[in-house]
């Protein structure tokens, strides 16, 4: 056993309380008071830590997930808590109105969605089931053989529906579905979206209620979210000839990076299913899905990746942590390789990595995606230099993380020059990624 005085073990502690307090019975929430419902991809980082000390609530919560795909594939980026008000969070699912054909489970959803870490997170929680006992394996066998056809579902909405560029790449049809909301990568793509800035006045920003306004998103980002929102809505949520129906959509490179991974992990399960050649469909699909990363999202000029308006074809000229996460896919070409952690190195970044770009007049130190830095988008990287043997570099960013969180708490982000923490201050995915990187 280790003495409670030990850095380590108070970290552990605090982050199994936090992850206990965030628990609503069938699912976590992020955070009680900023994120009262459950969020799509906050549930993968969750299990991920939730493996370690409560596996069980890892398959509860992503099962409650699951349980409102809708019959398209699509996993929704909120499932709303019908126990909580609909004034809690906007927007909540009056505004969201989604249609009776997305089932029963689904009306209480949003009609986005978030990256799709889904299957690695399955895959995670299974790795470590054996630490549980011959109990824990064949709870996670029956949890993988559950999960397996909607994580495939989920994918395929993604790579067909959403293939909006015809690239081979998903787009996103909303900054929310990036996760990495206000990023400066959308800032010209979002120039096309029309702003109704009095729809904020019909619909009052609950966040700003519970949070510092400097932090958050700005009103002219909100309506336009807002905007976006109510175009899809009204279109059905349908994804037909989206370029010329919808003002925005994307291809960002960490969504795609996710994208990729998953197909590794379903390989994966596949071959623990007994799934041969589902394992090696999935397999040629992260090579295509990295190949297409590769071709589309690269800019050779700057040696960076970048994402891509689908709609007018342009790169987006902001650098931003996004760009870094290609380095997730073990296929990807070497001098990628290299020129990603070159970038990751440069004064731009280092490491731990904010948001954005350290050196770009949009950097906001405060400011949510652009500038602060983040635990889960952190741990993707260290994940990608892992995965290309970059163990040293792995290493130096797993104890910057871990210091980060043990001097300032397990807030939402984190100032990039102080370290202080900002947003939420109990937020599930960093006390559960903590965990991993503890274990
Ligand atoms: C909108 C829950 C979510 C995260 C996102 C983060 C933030 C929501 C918001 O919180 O987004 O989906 O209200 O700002 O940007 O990554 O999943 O933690």
């Amino acid at each position: 056993p280790v003495a409670v005085s030990d850095p380590s073990a108070e970290l552990w502690q605090s982050a199994a309380r936090v992850l206990d307090t965030n628990w609503s019975g069938d699912h976590m929430v992020p955070s009680r008071r900023l994120y009262p419902h459950q969020w799509s991809w906050d549930t993968a980082f969750i299990a991920v830590g939730l493996a370690f000390v409560n596996p069980a609530r890892a398959w509860r919560d992503l099962r409650s997930l699951f349980e409102a795909q809708w019959p398209d594939g699509r996993v929704p980026h909120i499932v709303f808590d019908p126990a909580t008000a609909e004034d809690d969070y906007f927007p909540g699912p009056g505004f969201w109105n989604v249609p009776a054909y997305a089932g029963r489970r689904a009306r209480g959803s949003t009609g986005i969605v978030q990256p799709p870490l889904h299957a690695l997170a399955a895959w995670e929680v299974y790795r470590h089931a054996a630490a549980h006992g011959a109990g824990g394996v064949s709870e996670a066998r029956t949890a993988l053989a559950w999960l397996y056809p909607r994580l495939v579902a989920q994918q395929e909405y993604l790579t067909d529906r959403r293939d909006a560029g015809g690239s081979g790449l998903a787009s996103i049809v909303h900054p929310w579905e990036s996760g990495l909301d206000n990023s400066p990568a959308w800032d010209e793509a979002l120039g096309n979206v029309p702003a109704d800035l009095a729809l904020l006045e019909r619909f009052p920003r609950r966040d700003l209620a519970v949070a510092h306004a400097a932090h958050r998103p700005t009103d002219l980002d909100y309506a336009r979210y807002i905007g976006l929102v109510r175009n899809y809505r009204d279109g059905g949520y349908s994804d037909t000839d989206l370029t010329q129906r919808h003002p925005f959509a994307v291809e960002c490179p960490a969504f795609n990076s996710i994208l990729g991974t998953a197909e590794l992990a379903l390989a994966q399960i596949a071959g623990v299913l007994g799934l041969t050649g589902d394992a090696r469909r999935h397999r040629d699909r992260a090579r295509d899905i990295t190949a297409a990363i590769a071709r589309r999202l690269w800019d050779p000029v700057t040696r960076t990746f970048r994402a891509r308006d689908a709609r007018t074809g342009r790169l987006s000229p902001a650098r931003c942590v996004s760009g870094l996460l290609p380095l997730m896919l073990p296929d990807l070409p070497a001098d990628r390789v290299t020129a990603i952690m070159e970038e990751a190195r440069s004064e731009r970044f280092g490491l731990p990595a904010p948001s954005a770009d350290r050196t770009a007049a949009t950097f906001d130190t405060r400011r949510y995606w652009r500038g602060p830095v983040w635990i889960n988008v952190n741990w993707l990287l260290r994940r990608g230099m892992l995965v290309h043997g970059l163990r040293g570099e792995a290493e130096e960013l797993r104890r910057a993380m871990l210091r980060l969180v043990h001097e300032h708490g397990h807030y939402e982000y984190f100032h990039p020059e102080t370290g202080e923490g900002l947003g939420a201050p109990t937020f599930s995915w960093t006390a559960a990624l903590c965990l991993d990187l503890l274990a």
